[in-house]
C-alpha cells in the first residue's frame, strides 16, 4: 500500500515553509519517526519524521521548495508491501548471483541487503548538537570548488540551518559554491568546501591553505642528489613561517644605533660577569631596550583575537629568543625580562641558549613568549627581514654592529653602529608606530641611561 507523508500543521501563522534538506532518496527503507526532511520558516528549522514504515517510493519536493501544511513530501510502499516484493525477488534470483553477493558481503549493494540490516544503516540520525569536521577518506579525491562566482553585494543563498551549519565549523559561505537551486548552498556543499581545506591543510609544507601544491619534480635528470629527511624542529619550523607569511602581512622596519658608548660599558662590565661565570653580550641590553619600547608601544606586545576583532594585549614581558641549533631554529622563552637585571639576563641567555643547543630545554621554556628577538649579530650581515612569531605581532632582527664613519659636528668621527630591523603584523601595527617604535630602541640603545628613565 502506498502511503502519502504529508507536511503537517507546524503551527499558528506558518503557511508555508522551505525544504532545506531531504535525507533519504527513492529506495531507502524508512520507520516510523525517522527524520526524512528538514524544513525551515524564517526563524527555526524543523524536522519531519517518516508516518509509516516502509519504503521511500517518489519524494515530491526538493530542495528550495516552498510547501504549505497538506502538502505532500513523499509516497511511502508500507513495510509489509516491501518485504512481500523483496522476498519473492530473492525467490527469482539465480544461483549464480546468489553465490556472488555471499562470497563478497561488504560489497553487497542496498538493493540486495536484508531489509533490517539496510533500515539500520539508512536510518536517519538524530541531528547533531555539533557536527564534526568531515575527514576526507584516505585516496578520495578532493572535488576543486572554486570561490563563489561573485553576485555583486547579494549575499549567498543559503537557509538559516546551512549558516548555522556554516558558522559551527568555521567556513565562510562567501567562499562556497552553491550547487542547488540559483546556486543555494546545500549542506553538501559546506561539507565538501570543509573538506577540501582540511585537504589542503594537511597536504603539508608544499599545500597550505590556498597555496597550489609544490609539483614533483625529478631532479636527478639534471645532475647527482641527496635526498636528506627533515627533522621534526625543520619540519615545525618550516610550517609556522608558511602560516605566519600567509596569515600576517608583513612590513620590516629598518634603523640603526649607535652603541659606541653601549659597547664601551660593556666591555667595562665584562670582566665582572665573568667574575660570575658569565659573558655579556650585547642582547642582554637590547632585551631592555626591546622591553622599553614595548612598554611605550603596548600594541607590538599582542595578539590578535582569532575573531579579528579585537587585540589581546599582554602585560608580561616574556622575550622569545631565536637560537640557531644543529637541529634547526629553537626559540625559548626569558620571562618577566622588566623584572631581571641586564647581568641576570646574561646568566639566564648563556644557560638557555647552552640547554637550548643541548635539546635540555623543557617544552614549556619554549612557550608563552610576547615578543622575539633574532640575534644574528655573532654572525655578520647588515640587516635581514625576519618573519613574525604568530601569533606574536612583531619580531626584531638584530645584525652585526660595525665601525663607521659617521657626520657629527662638521666632520667624521668613528662610531660602532648596529643595525637591525623589525618586522611587523600591519593588520595590528601601522608603518608610523613601527618606525616610531624602532627609533625609541635606537635613542635607548644609543643612551643606555635612558633605559634608567
Ligand atoms: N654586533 C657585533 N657583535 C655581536 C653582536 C652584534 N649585534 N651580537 C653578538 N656579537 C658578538 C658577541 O658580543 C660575541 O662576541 P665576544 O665573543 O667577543 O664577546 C659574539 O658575537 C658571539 O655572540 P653570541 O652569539 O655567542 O651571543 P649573543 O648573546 O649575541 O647571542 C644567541 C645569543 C643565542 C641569540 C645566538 O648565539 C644565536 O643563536 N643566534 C642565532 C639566532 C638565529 O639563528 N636567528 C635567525 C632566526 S631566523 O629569523
Amino acid at each position: 500500500m502506498i502511503e502519502e507523508l504529508k507536511l503537517p500543521e507546524l503551527g499558528e501563522g506558518i503557511d508555508s515553509v522551505e525544504i532545506s534538506e531531504i535525507r533519504v532518496k527513492a529506495g531507502d527503507t524508512v520507520n516510523v519517526d525517522d527524520v526524512v526532511l528538514v524544513v525551515e520558516t524564517e526563524k527555526a528549522t524543523m524536522e519531519i519524521p517518516a508516518t509509516s514504515a516502509g519504503t521511500v517510493k517518489d519524494i515530491k519536493v526538493k530542495v528550495g521548495d516552498a510547501v504549505g501544511p497538506g502538502g505532500v513530501l513523499m509516497t511511502v510502499e508500507a513495510a509489509g508491501d516491501s518485504a512481500s516484493k523483496s522476498e519473492s525477488s530473492q525467490e527469482e534470483q539465480s544461483p549464480a548471483k546468489s553465490a556472488s553477493s555471499d562470497e563478497t558481503a561488504d560489497e553487497t549493494s542496498a538493493d540486495e541487503k536484508p531489509a533490517s540490516e539496510e533500515a539500520s544503516s539508512k536510518k536517519p540520525q538524530p541531528k547533531p548538537e555539533r557536527p564534526a569536521v568531515p575527514q576526507p577518506e584516505k585516496g578520495e579525491p578532493t572535488p576543486e570548488l572554486e570561490p563563489r562566482k561573485s553576485t555583486g553585494n547579494a549575499p549567498p543563498l543559503a537557509s538559516p540551518a546551512i549558516r548555522k551549519f556554516a558558522r559551527e565549523l568555521g567556513a565562510d559561505l562567501e567562499r562556497v559554491s552553491g550547487t542547488g537551486p540559483k546556486n543555494r548552498i546545500l549542506k553538501s556543499d559546506v561539507e565538501a568546501y570543509i573538506k577540501q581545506q582540511v585537504t589542503r591543510a594537511q597536504s603539508g609544507a608544499g599545500g597550505g591553505v590556498g597555496i597550489p601544491q609544490a609539483p614533483e619534480i625529478d631532479f636527478s635528470q639534471w645532475g647527482e642528489i641527496e635526498t636528506i629527511g627533515l627533522n621534526k624542529i625543520r619540519r615545525l619550523t618550516g610550517q609556522n613561517m608558511q602560516q605566519s607569511w600567509q596569515v600576517a602581512p608583513h612590513v620590516t622596519q629598518f634603523e640603526e644605533a649607535d652603541i659606541t658608548a653601549l659597547e664601551a660599558f660593556r666591555k667595562s662590565e665584562k670582566a665582572a660577569a665573568e667574575a660570575r661565570g658569565t659573558k655579556l653580550t650585547i642582547l642582554p641590553f637590547i632585551m631592555k631596550a626591546v622591553v622599553a619600547a614595548l612598554k611605550a608601544f603596548p600594541d607590538a606586545n599582542a595578539s590578535l583575537d582569532p575573531s579579528g576583532e579585537s587585540l589581546i594585549r599582554k602585560k608580561y614581558y616574556h622575550l622569545g629568543i631565536a637560537v640557531d641549533t644543529e637541529q634547526g631554529l629553537m626559540v625559548p622563552v626569558v620571562r618577566d625580562v622588566d623584572k631581571k637585571s641586564i647581568m641576570e639576563l646574561a646568566e639566564e641567555l648563556a644557560d638557555l641558549s647552552e640547554r637550548t643547543r643541548e635539546r635540555k630545554v623543557t617544552p614549556a621554556e619554549l612557550k608563552g613568549a610576547s615578543f622575539t628577538i633574532s640575534s644574528l649579530g655573532g654572525i655578520g650581515g647588515t640587516y635581514f627581514t625576519p618573519i613574525v612569531n604568530t601569533p606574536e605581532v612583531a619580531i626584531l632582527g638584530v645584525s652585526r654592529a660595525a665601525m663607521k664613519p659617521i657626520w657629527r659636528d662638521g666632520e667624521f668621527v668613528p662610531r660602532l653602529i648596529l643595525p637591525f630591523s623589525l618586522s611587523y603584523d600591519h593588520r595590528v601595527i601601522d608603518g608610523a608606530a613601527g618606525a616610531r617604535f624602532t627609533k625609541f630602541v635606537s635613542d635607548m640603545l644609543s643612551d643606555i641611561r635612558r633605559l634608567l628613565l
